[in-house]
Formats: C-alpha cells, structure tokens, sequence
C-alpha cells in the first residue's frame, strides 16, 4: 500500500524529525534536503533509510546537530575552505557554494574544502548546485575502511564515492555520481534487510573468501569496481579528499569511530571548473561540442548517467513520492520518540 507525500511535504516532516531530536535549523535543513532529494529521485540508498543512521551517530555524540559551519579566511585564493565544525557535510557545502562558484567563474577553477563533518550523502545533489550555475564538478570524498585493495583481502579503502557534473544549457545536466566499490555500503545493508543475496563478485567473507551473503559481506570486505581501476581510483580519492586537504582517510575513520554503523566523519574535496574559461582562445563552443558527444552516445541506444534519476525526479514532482508502511511507520516514529526511538 505505502503512502504518498509531496517532496514538500517529505522534506517537511523530515525536518521535524531532525529538529525533535535536537538539531538547529542549518543542519536540519539541509539534511532534509539532501534525503528527500534522495528519495525523490529514487535512489534508495541514500533516502529516508539514512535517517536512522544520521540520528543514531546522533546519539552517540558523533556529531554536532548544532553545528554552525564556518568560512575560513582566503581571500582571493583558489581553494574556499569551510569548517563544518564537527556538524554535518551538507550545510557546510551550501556555506561554501556561493564563494566556490564566484571563484570558479573568476579563476576558471576553484576549490571547496570541506573539513571535520560527518558525511553519508550522496554527491549529485552538490554537483547539480554547480552545474546550475554554468560549471563543470567533481565531488570525492574518503568514507570508512570497507573494501580491500584489488589483491588484498582486508577492508582498506572506503566506498569513496566520485561524481562529476557538465553543465547543459536549457536542459539537465551530464551527472555521473558512484562508489569506487562495486556497490554503495547502503546497498549491501539494503540487500541484508530484504533477506536477498548479493550478486557475484560483490564482496569476501572476513576469511576473503567470495560471498554473496550480505552478513558476511558486511563482516568481511567489500570489492572495489572494475579491479584494479576502481583501486586505484579509491586510493586518489583518499589521497585527494584526505590526506591532501589534512583530514581523516578510510582507515583513520573507522579507528576514530569504531564501527561502521555511525555515519562516518571526514572531509569533502568539491571542484568547480569553467568550460568558457578552459576553451577561450580555441575554436568552437565547448557546450555545443559537448552536445555532440551526448547525442552520439545517446544516438547508439545508449542512455547518459542520471537520466533514470531525472525521469523518476519528474515523476515524483507530478505524481509525489511513495513511502512504504514499513517508511511511514518508521518516520512517524523517529518524530514521536526523537532520539529515545534510537537503540
Ligand atoms: P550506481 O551504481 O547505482 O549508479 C551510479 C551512476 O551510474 C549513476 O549516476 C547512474 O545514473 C549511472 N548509471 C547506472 N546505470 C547506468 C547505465 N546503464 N547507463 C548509464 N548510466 C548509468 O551507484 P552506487 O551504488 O555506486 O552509488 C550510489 C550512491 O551512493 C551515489 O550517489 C554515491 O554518491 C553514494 N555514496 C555515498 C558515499 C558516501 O560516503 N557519502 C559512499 C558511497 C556511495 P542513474 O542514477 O540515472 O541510474
Ligand atoms: O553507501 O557506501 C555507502 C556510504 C558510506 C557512507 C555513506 N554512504
């Protein structure tokens, strides 16, 4: 059956949520937004199912629900740095979005740092900020070690996720946004509660033997994408969006927090570039070149990364979004019991 919502509505009563068990307005808010974006958009892992964990990490004083972030001074640089102030990610990036953009437009690249928030959003909504604004993104940030190196059999890396964003005048944007693991950890934990099986190839027991059982994946190891690539690309994102910035990498996380069910606390690499500025001197419109290469892959059958999120977004404006019982019950609880609903 389930129940339907607006993504007003949604955003509202998730709001609540947050502010019942303590939040101040920045960081309920902004979460509120990143999660029903998440389940407007029908990306389940990183939906109202976050909720729990965010009030749980909570609850453990992990985090500051009452966090302010802050921009550092750097007048004129290329790099922004905002503290998050041990709050969450997301506030954080909207302080910094205004300054990164400008500078971005100015320099024809800029960065926003990210430093001491917790983060268990997906990228995409941060790179569309910066598409919508006529520039090109990357998002990367570490997580907590879960997945070995290619070779290795012992969890290392985190699921580490990147994304990248091309602006598209008039139309959506070119958005891909993944884990460097074969899976989101969300999907593993996701399969687990449906009592289904991983498929092959997903993950090794904690003996690094192959398994397809969530249980087990979630014990032992989770495998990074495309062998040897996906290692590697892990392994930059922990160079770039930790150890580059002087914050905490994969396994320093999980030494800080001591499990993997709190929403792990590290820091955010975001890159902004200009296609005007990258291009001026040369010939042609980047933008219309662009194109070019999207209509020929779109021209063999293909479909371009985000177009199911961007139908399932229509969708969910028109028609509204659909909770399971199973949600609702959940979600009516958290804002009856704030964080005694917590175990
Ligand atoms: P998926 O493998 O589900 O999808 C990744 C991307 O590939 C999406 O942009 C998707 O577009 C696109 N895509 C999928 N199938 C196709 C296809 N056939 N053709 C073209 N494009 C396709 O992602 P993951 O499970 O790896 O990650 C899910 C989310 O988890 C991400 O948003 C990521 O940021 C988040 N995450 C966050 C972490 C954190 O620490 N904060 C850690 C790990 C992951 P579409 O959406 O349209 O299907
Ligand atoms: O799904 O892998 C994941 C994840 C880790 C932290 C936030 N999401």
């Amino acid at each position: 059956m389930g129940q339907i919502f607006s993504v007003s509505d949604l955003q509202a009563r998730v709001q609540a949520i947050f502010s019942r068990a303590g939040m101040n307005d920045v960081q309920s808010g902004a979460l509120a937004r990143v999660i029903t974006a998440g389940e407007r958009d029908a990306c389940k892992s990183h939906g109202v199912f976050r909720i729990e964990g965010a009030l749980r990490t909570l609850k453990a004083g992990k985090v500051d629900g009452t966090a302010l972030p802050a921009l550092k001074p750097g007048e004129g640089s290329a790099i922004v740095r905002v503290d998050a102030a041990g709050g969450f990610a997301n506030p954080a990036f909207e302080l910094g979005l205004p300054e990164l953009v400008a500078r971005a437009h100015d320099l024809g690249l800029a960065a926003l740092v990210v430093n001491d928030c917790t983060h268990f959003s997906a990228l995409w909504p941060e790179v569309e900020a910066i598409t919508d604004q006529g520039l090109a993104a990357m998002v990367m940030c570490p997580s907590y070690a879960t997945v070995a190196p290619t070779g290795g059999i012992r969890p290392l890396l985190g699921t580490n996720p990147f994304a990248f964003g091309w602006p598209r005048p008039g139309r959506d944007p070119y958005v891909f946004d993944f884990a460097t693991s074969v899976a989101a950890r969300g999907e593993i934990e996701l399969h687990r509660r449906a009592g289904k099986p991983l498929p092959d190839g997903w993950a090794l027991d904690a003996s690094g033997q192959p398994t397809t059982d969530p249980e087990a994946a979630l014990a032992g190891a989770m495998l990074p994408f495309g062998g040897h690539k996906g290692s590697a690309i892990g392994t930059m994102i922990e160079l770039l969006g930790a150890v580059m910035i002087g914050d905490l990498t994969s396994p320093e996380v999980l030494d800080f927090l001591g499990t993997t069910t709190l929403a792990p606390f590290h820091g955010e690499l975001i890159l902004a570039l200009s296609p005007q500025k990258f291009a001026a001197g040369r010939a042609g419109d980047p933008f219309a070149r662009a194109e070019l290469l999207f209509e020929a892959i779109k021209g063999q059958g293909a479909r371009l990364p985000s177009e199911r999120r961007f139908a399932a977004r229509a969708r969910s404006q028109e028609v509204g979004i659909e909770l399971s019982d199973a949600e609702v019950a959940q979600l009516d609880r958290f804002l009856a019991q704030g964080l005694d609903a917590i175990a």
